[in-house]
Formats: C-alpha cells, structure tokens, sequence
C-alpha cells in the first residue's frame, strides 16, 4: 500500500511516497518545492494557493512516477490558520507567524485581565508571542475586515485538506497549539475565544489523528486525471507526526526534532499543568494517540538559516556544508547566546544581533563566518543541554540519551556537539521523521500497521539510527558553566 506525505516546514515542502513492504519502509521523494513567505506592505504571509497548486503537482508527479496513493495526509508548522468566508472561499491571506501584528499582543492580554495561569491551566500550552490566540487577538485590535466576515477556521493542513476535498474539520494536534483548546474539557474552549473575539461557531468538532478527512473532490480528482483518493487527518502538526516516528524503544524517552526550530522534551500520557511546567514555561501539545508532548521551542537552524539569507543578501553565498568546516576550523568556547532570546524571533540581520547580544553579555563577539556558526552551533548545543535537563525535572524522568531527528541531523558537527554539551549518546535518525510519522498514522489507520509501537519498531529496523558518543567532557561541563552565567539561564 502507498501512501503519500505532504511535509511542509517553514521554508519548503515535500510530497514523500511510503511503501511499507514487509517491515521495512521505502521512502521516494517525488516533488520538493519552496515556500518563501511574501512581505506585502508592512506585512509578511504564507503563500498558501502556491502551496496548494505544488501539493496538486505532487499528486500529478505521483501519477506519472506509477504511484498513485492509496491515501494522502498533509502535516505543516503549527499556529498559523486561515477564515473562511459565508460563501467558502478563503478571506485574505494567512499571516506568518514571524509577523510583528503579535509584538506585545500577548503582554497585553495579560495586562487586561487575561491571566497567565488561567491561559495555561485551560489549554497547557507554552506562552509564545505567536500563537494563535495572539494572532486573533491582533486582528480584533486591527478591527481586521476578515473577522466581521469569517464563517469558519482552519489550520493550514486543515484548509489545504479542504481545498482538496471540500470538507472543513479541524484536526487535534495543530488545534492545540492554538493555545485555545482546552484538553481537559475535550474541545475550544469558549472563554478563551470570547475573550479574543473569536467566535465559536467558526471552530469545528475536532479530528483525531487517523481519521478519515474526507476524498479528492470530484473537480480535483478530474484536474488531475485521478480517482477519488482517501484524505486522512495525520498528526497534522508536523511536530507531532516528527514524535511519531522517533524510533524508540524505550516508554521514556526525550527527543529534539530538529529543523527551523528545535522542539525539545519527552512524550506523556496526559498534560502536566503544574506550577512548575508554568513558570518553565513548558507545553503540552496534543500528540497521537491519546499522547502529549511536554516540550520545549528552542530557537533552532533558524538562527543560521537567517543568518545565510542575510549573507546572500549581501552577496555572499555559501553552502551549509562550507558554513560547518569554517565553524569547526574556528576557535572553540568564544562567544555565547542564548538562542531564545527575544530579539532573534523575527528576520533580519542575524549576525548583528548576535554580535550586539555578545557585547551587553561582555563577550568578545564572534569574528568572520566561522566564528559566528560556531557560536551558533555551540550555543544550540549548550542550551539542548539546559533544556535536557528542565524536560527531565519537569517530568520526573531520566533519560538515558537523546533522539535526535528532522532534517537538521543532517548538520554532523551539531549531533557531536549535542552529545559532548549533554553528556549522554545521541541517536540520530530518521531526518524525515514528520514525513515518516505522517506516513505511519495513515498505515495505522489503514489497519497496516497496529499502534505507534510497533511503528517506531518498524521506522528503527528501516533507518537505523547513528550514534554520537559524548567527548571532551571536561572541556564540555566547564563550557556549560560558563554558557550559564554569561546567558543568565540560572
Ligand atoms: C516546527 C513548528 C513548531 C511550532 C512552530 C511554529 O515546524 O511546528 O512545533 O512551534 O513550527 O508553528
């Protein structure tokens, strides 16, 4: 059976066939494609028709490579939705979520009365400037047209899976991060929406993973000269698909996916909405299953990817590959940030800010290329460590080493300094984990495969993971002492 995975991220997509041929996975890549985000005025959005025309040449390619699916699911970055309008088409353009229409939005709220606490004993959700709850709340100040107007909301898998088929439902995982879900009760919590001008009725009944979404609609299916393939609703949040397939073995174990960001923490039965997971500001996003993922966003590849873009902005380009032998040949424990700080959400000129960050922190700031990667790379792999440990407090567990998966394991240097700044082995694999999980949710489905155990059994036997052993622990434990006090983490 072939099933077809639509992985977007924040800057470009893929279709992936899967074939589960005994118990191994074969993967084909049958259609990769970008997904620049568009400043238009003072404004940055998600080309989301763009998105929606490469998720049809996806299928054609498929068609055309003799593969066409037996079923389709689509996973993307979280928080970001569309309004559709009382005569079912799209009202404006879905804002990114690295627009500045969230600056101060959430401080706000809580100034007005809308306290942390309750946010978070409601919905268990970590507090990011982004969130969607933010994002409307910023439409609502901005008096934005599309809410006089809107009829329906949907995530972005949820709104290209109703382009696809005609059928509007929202699906868990993404809706949770949402920050106005509320887990507890099982569905949109009314007061949160009230408070932030939603309106009730434009959210759905929610769709656990695995369920059925719906066909091609017959006008889709025709364009494409292909018949009315089964949409499934995947862990639609490409983070929770990406803890789908990370092959462990163990019940207790601690992941990082990792890509733009790094999604760091561990996989639970139930949200842990204590005190402590409040003022660590931990989340508890809706995963597969009847799971929850207690974790932390930590910054990322971002941080360098934009980097990149600013270089070449300046006309300077370089490989990944290049940027990581410069920073390997660079002087080791130089400079530090903290990769979560504020200033490093939004695009723009990286290594100026890091510089600055450097010298308010007293450091001397990094030089040339080499030097700037290198900060970054290190101070990924200090704060993993520092988050490592909060995951472990936060849910009572030890871990005996970390999984690493997502496209960005494909930075080697990252993976040895992770396990050098942990202290712990590193597993890495498989990079295309979201890709992977949405895959097995639908052979789960399917009856093809029977639970997510046995599917991370099946993703350990087909990608065998590589091992990173720590080294140079010593010169790793002072480093980390260090990287705390210069970045304040206490
Ligand atoms: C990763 C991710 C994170 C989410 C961020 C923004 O791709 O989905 O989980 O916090 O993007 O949506």
């Amino acid at each position: 059976m072939t099933v077809l995975a639509y992985d977007l991220g924040a800057s470009g997509g893929r279709a992936i066939a899967g074939r589960l041929v005994g118990r191994t996975i074969e993967l084909e890549e049958l259609h990769r494609f970008p997904n620049d985000p568009v400043e238009v005025g003072a404004r940055l959005h998600w080309d989301v028709l763009r998105l929606y025309h490469e998720i049809k040449q996806g299928l054609l390619k498929a068609k055309h490579a003799g593969r066409t699916p037996d079923s389709v699911a689509i996973d993307s970055w979280a928080v970001d939705f569309g309004l559709v309008g009382r005569n079912g088409e799209l009202l404006g353009n879905p804002y990114h979520y690295r627009d500045r229409h969230t600056d101060g939005v959430m401080e706000k709220l809580f100034e007005e009365g809308m306290a942390r606490e309750t946010i978070f004993s409601r919905t268990g959700i970590q507090f990011l400037p982004f969130n969607t709850i933010y994002q409307l709340a910023a439409m609502k100040r901005d008096r934005s047209p599309l809410l006089r107007e809107a009829s329906r909301f949907l995530m972005i898998p949820d709104l290209l899976r109703y382009f696809l088929t005609g059928d509007m439902h929202n699906e868990f995982t993404n809706a949770t991060t949402t920050q106005l879900y509320n887990p507890l009760r099982g569905g949109w919590d009314e007061e949160l929406l009230a408070g932030v001008g939603a309106d009730p009725s434009w959210f759905g009944p929610v769709l656990q993973p695995g369920a059925d979404a719906g066909r091609l609609r017959a006008s889709v299916a025709a364009e494409l000269g292909v018949g009315a393939i089964p949409v499934v609703a995947a862990a639609e949040h490409d983070t929770g698909s990406a803890v789908v397939a990370v092959p462990a073995a163990s019940r207790s174990f601690a992941y990082l996916i990792c890509g733009t960001w790094s999604l760091m923490g561990t996989e639970t039965e139930r949200p842990v909405l204590d005190e402590r997971a409040l003022a660590l500001n931990f989340t508890n996003e809706g995963g597969a299953f009847g799971t929850y993922r207690l974790l932390k966003n930590i910054m990322g590849l971002w941080i360098l990817q934009e980097t990149k873009r600013q270089w070449e902005r300046e006309g300077a380009n370089y490989t990944y590959p290049e940027l990581v032998a410069l920073a390997e040949r660079a002087p080791a424990f130089g400079a530090w940030i903290d990769p979560d700080d504020a200033r490093f959400l939004q695009p723009g000129d990286m290594a100026e800010r890091i510089r600055g960050y450097c010298r308010e922190t007293g450091q001397r700031p990094p030089e040339g290329p080499g030097g700037l990667v290198r900060c970054i790379l290190e101070s990924l792999a200090l704060k993993y460590r520092y988050v490592l440990e909060l995951t472990e407090q936060v849910s009572g567990k030890t871990f005996d080493g970390l999984h690493m998966t997502g496209g960005g394991i494909r930075n080697e240097l990252l993976c040895r300094w992770s396990a050098n700044a942990i202290g712990k082995p590193v597993w890495a694999g498989p990079a295309e984990g979201s890709a992977i999980g949405n895959m097995a949710v639908q052979w789960i489905a399917r009856g093809e495969l029977a639970d997510v155990w046995e599917a991370r059994a099946v993703i350990r036997e087909s990608f065998p993971s590589a091992v990173y052993e720590p080294e140079d622990r010593e010169a790793w434990e002072d480093a980390y002492g260090t990287f705390r006090r210069v970045t304040g983490l206490a």
